[in-house]
């Protein structure tokens, strides 16, 4: 099956799911998470992504932020978030599950995301539990809670947090009710993310990969094309 066997598959079908990752911001010049440029490169993810590491050194951990933030602020959408926003327009039943942080898919202008590892651009109260958005660049370290003083914390979700109620419930319920799921640029390692192709197929979805490189959901998934995400994506619109 090609690319524009698949742009007519989509344009078919009565309910479509995306799933994305790191690989879809790449190609607007963000680091991905692993591979050879990758942000885990340089730091190991349990020092700085999780916590424990919090607790251990707030500073340390606002301090990586502050430089994602900054890098992040020069960074604009690509023609890949732009096809997706295409897609929420075109088609009656469009959800978009990121796994993303950067904020680049509501910029583009798509309205039905859930963020399930969180957002870069809000911090949350570590004693009040009161989400705010916040896009100082830098952050004040250490930054405090305009209520009650306490210490603020990037609103992401680290390694042994669970994921929202909200957003497992919506996840599940676009997985469940898709014919299509289409994962982008993610390498397929981190859960329950991990899961969710297996669960689409389960509830009988059609899954399309599309991605750089190979991945653990290759040989999983219905049809697996290579490329680069602002290449591939906007193929799938119908043809002008
Ligand atoms: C391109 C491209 C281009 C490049 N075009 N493509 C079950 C089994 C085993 C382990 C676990 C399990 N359940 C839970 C765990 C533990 C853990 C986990 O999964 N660990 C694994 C690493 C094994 N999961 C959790 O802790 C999760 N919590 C949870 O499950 O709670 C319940 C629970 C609690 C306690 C114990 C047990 C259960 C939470 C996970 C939160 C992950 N958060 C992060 C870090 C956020 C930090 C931050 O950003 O500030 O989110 S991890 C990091 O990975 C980030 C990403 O969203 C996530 C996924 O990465 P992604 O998007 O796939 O990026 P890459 O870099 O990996 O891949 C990029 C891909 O793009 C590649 O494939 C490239 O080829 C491709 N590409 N350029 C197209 N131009
Ligand atoms: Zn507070």
């Amino acid at each position: 099956m090609n690319i524009i066997d698949i742009r007519e598959k989509i344009a078919n079908a009565h309910s479509v799911t995306v799933l994305s990752g790191a690989g879809i911001s790449a190609d607007s010049g963000v680091p991905t998470f692993r591979g050879a440029e990758g942000l885990w490169k340089n730091f190991r993810p349990e020092e700085l992504a999780s916590p424990d590491a919090f607790e251990r050194d707030p500073k340390l951990v606002w301090e990586w932020y502050n430089w994602r933030r900054e890098l992040l602020s020069t960074k604009k959408p690509n023609a890949a978030h732009g096809a997706l926003v295409e897609l929420e327009k075109i088609l009656n039943n469009f959800w978009l599950i990121t796994q993303n942080v950067d904020g680049l898919h509501r910029a583009a202008g798509s309205n039905n995301v859930t963020e399930i590892h969180g957002n870069i651009w809000k911090v949350r109260c570590t004693t009040c539990g009161s989400v705010t958005s916040n896009h100082d660049v830098p952050i004040e370290i250490l930054p405090s809670c305009q209520r009650c003083q306490g210490l603020l914390r990037p609103h992401i979700v680290w390694f042994g947090e669970s994921l929202t109620q909200e957003d497992l419930d919506a996840s599940f319920r676009a997985l469940r009710n898709c014919d299509i799921l289409l994962i982008i640029g993610t390498s397929g390692m981190v859960y329950p993310a991990a899961s969710f192709a297996p669960i689409a197929k389960e509830h009988g979805a059609f899954v399309i990969e599309l991605n750089l490189d190979q991945t653990p959901n290759s040989d999983l998934v219905d049809v697996s094309v290579q490329g680069r995400a602002k290449d591939l994506v906007p193929l799938l619109l119908p043809a002008q």
